[in-house]
């Protein structure tokens, strides 16, 4: 099917839509569980075309199981938190966004026999079948797309929140523009045009890495303790001991130029060792060097553990010796023929147990 062939059934459906949703007095709106920026900006948007069009209407929102991590970060930045509030009520018309199966949408079980309509982008939607009105278009970058057009369609203004979370919705599910269909375009041009400073709102909530305090504090630990060395003079190993957020720890060294890096993680009557490899030490020596050192490691100090050529971890029933750690690695490059200096000790050893 063709895009305008496509954009003609969409007009069609959308009025099809409209008039259902006149017929009925409360209408519940609803999504798959853990509802993403998509399910979350469809809902929003389907629910403003229902209140734009029909007077008096009673409308609630149900996520069933909440949000997922993105949306509630968007969710709370629009300050729209008191929107997710499902009033309480009954419906007698249920709208499904962005949901393909009847065991996403656990509503559709309760309320047994009433009426629905199905709103999708998913390759197939089961739902389809038995819904009133199903506007389902797999070729679809999202279902906030759909939403978006239909708005268009129906020459709807939504305001700049609203325009925020829908460019979001899309952003999401187009994995940043680079699954975009022709839709999604002309989508895109609709809500810009209604407020061009949203494209970069949206972008800025949506691939905000924001991290959390206690992992910040975890991983400038981490790199405030380091002792530096070097493996011969091509490589250079940073060693350092963190309680928590290792993985973060570990990651941040090795962007920050180390070859190897490794932590040590003391837990209650436990020990955990880290270990990471730069792609460089790993093509340049030709050995899955973080496994081969955990492996190493955990047969020296009878420990478990294994990974792969760039990450690897193990675990110890015990409290290591820091030192006895920092002797082994030196041993585990003696016999690979390399030798390891210190370029500074660091504070990690006092810093372990
Ligand atoms: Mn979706």
């Amino acid at each position: 099917m063709s895009y305008l062939e496509d954009m003609e059934k969409l007009v069609e459906l959308t009025h099809k839509l409209t008039n259902t949703f006149k017929k009925y007095s409360a209408i519940c709106f609803t999504t798959h569980k853990d509802a993403d920026p998509d399910a979350v900006a469809s809902i929003f948007g389907v629910k403003f075309i229902a209140e734009s069009l029909v007077s008096n209407i009673k409308t609630s929102v149900i996520f069933p199981e909440g949000l997922n991590r993105v949306s509630t970060r968007v969710v709370k930045s629009l300050g729209l938190e008191k929107d997710l509030v499902a009033a309480a009520g009954s419906c007698d018309l249920i709208v499904c966004v962005d949901a393909s199966s009847r065991s996403q949408v656990p509503v559709l079980d309760v309320a047994g026999g009433r009426d629905y309509v199905v709103i999708d982008h998913h390759e197939t939607n089961e739902l389809s079948r038995n819904a009133l009105v199903s506007v389902h278009f797999r070729n679809a970058g999202s279902t906030s797309e759909l939403v978006t057009l239909m708005m268009e369609i129906l020459s709807l203004k939504p305001d700049t929140r609203l325009v925020t979370l829908l460019i979001a919705g899309i952003l999401y599910d187009t994995k940043n523009l680079r699954l975009a269909k022709p839709s999604t375009f002309r989508a895109l041009y609709y809500l810009t045009r209604l407020c061009s400073e949203c494209l970069e709102e949206a972008f800025s909530k949506v691939t905000s890495t924001e991290v959390d305090r206690s992992e910040r504090i975890a991983v400038l630990k981490g790199i405030s303790r380091a002792g530096l060395y070097e493996i011969s003079k091509d490589f250079i190993l940073a060693m350092t001991c963190v309680g928590a957020h290792e993985a973060s720890v570990l990651k941040t060294l090795i962007t920050s130029g180390a070859d190897v890096a490794i932590a040590i993680s003391p837990r209650s009557n436990e020990t955990r060792i880290y270990v990471r490899a730069s792609q460089k030490i790993i093509s340049n020596l030709k050995i899955p060097i973080a496994s081969d050192l955990i492996t190493y490691l955990a047969e020296e100090l009878k420990g478990s553990g294994g990974g792969h050529s760039g990450a690897a971890g193990l675990s110890l029933s015990y409290e290591v010796d820091a030192s006895e750690v920092m002797r082994l690695v030196r041993q585990f490059f003696a016999k690979l023929g390399l030798r390891v200096n210190v370029l500074e000790e660091g504070r990690w050893v006092n810093k372990c147990f």
